[in-house]
């Protein structure tokens, strides 16, 4: 009897443990929107969004010779190579990239592959030049060195972070509103922030972009892989980036 009682109170605890920690996921996975590992063959021209939370997966669509590419990866085999003239990918629009006033992250793990068409490299984001199409991005000037982490309240106007940076092999970049402070950070450490206030200007037709700017020839040259966008600031103070590929379930 009193062997049936132990074997019945070890169980239990370990039931009890596993509901806990799959409520824990369950929650992390509400807060990612969009997660795109880029694996698979080489030369292959498709990712699928794996994030669980709200309205994924999106649609994402690669432009000219967008491709994923086994040469180089920071987790899982393969990255998506962008060649630096006329390559990008998109995600069809969604409101799951239209933040309002709410928190939210944009990571990913970049490698630069030098001079690009044009000085300015777009990283991600959903930024048109003209035509007040401007929300958020994630960019990088090519001359400089400068990583640009940028925010717009209203579609023209701009809240800005940004620090000269150096970009060897692949780089872990996250762009975090938290709360009324841009945060820029680099391999987990911060190197911006800057004030905001507000809600970010929506923009309801554009795709969010990985690789260029909407309507502006401004494209990255290198290779990107674990994307990540979440509704939630992850990081607010200095960090260990994941060494892994992130989780659909989990952090
Ligand atoms: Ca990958
Ligand atoms: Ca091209």
């Amino acid at each position: 009897m009193r062997l049936i009682l132990a074997i019945f109170l070890t169980v239990s605890v370990f039931a009890d443990a596993s509901v806990r920690a799959h409520r824990r996921a369950h929650i992390w996975a509400e807060k990612t929107v969009l997660l795109l590992h880029f694996d698979g063959a080489d030369a292959a021209t498709s990712a699928t969004d794996v994030a669980l939370g709200d309205t994924a997966p999106h649609t994402v669509a690669f432009v000219d010779n967008a491709q994923i590419d086994t040469a180089q990866s920071k987790f899982g085999g393969a990255s998506l190579l962008l060649d630096g003239n006329g390559d990008y990918v998109d995600v069809a629009n969604s409101p799951d990239f239209n933040f309002g006033s709410s928190d939210f992250t944009v990571e990913l793990q970049f490698r630069l592959g030098g001079a690009g068409t044009n000085t300015w490299q777009e990283l991600i984001g959903m930024w048109a030049e003209v035509g007040g199409g401007k929300s958020w991005l994630i960019g990088y000037d090519y001359n400089t060195t400068t990583l640009y982490f940028a925010t717009s309240a209203d579609g023209s106007s701009q809240d800005v972070c940004s620090a000269v940076v150096s970009l060897d092999g692949f780089v872990h970049l996250a762009g975090v509103r938290d709360g009324s402070t841009l945060r820029l950070f680099v391999n987990g450490t911060s190197v911006s922030t800057a004030a905001v206030s507000g809600s970010i200007y929506a923009d309801t037709v554009k795709p969010m972009r990985i690789g260029a700017r909407n309507n502006a020839a401004l494209y990255a040259k290198g290779h990107i892989d674990e994307v990540r966008i979440s509704d939630v600031a992850r990081y607010t103070a200095n960090f260990t980036p994941r060494q892994g590929p992130f989780q659909a379930i989990g952090q």
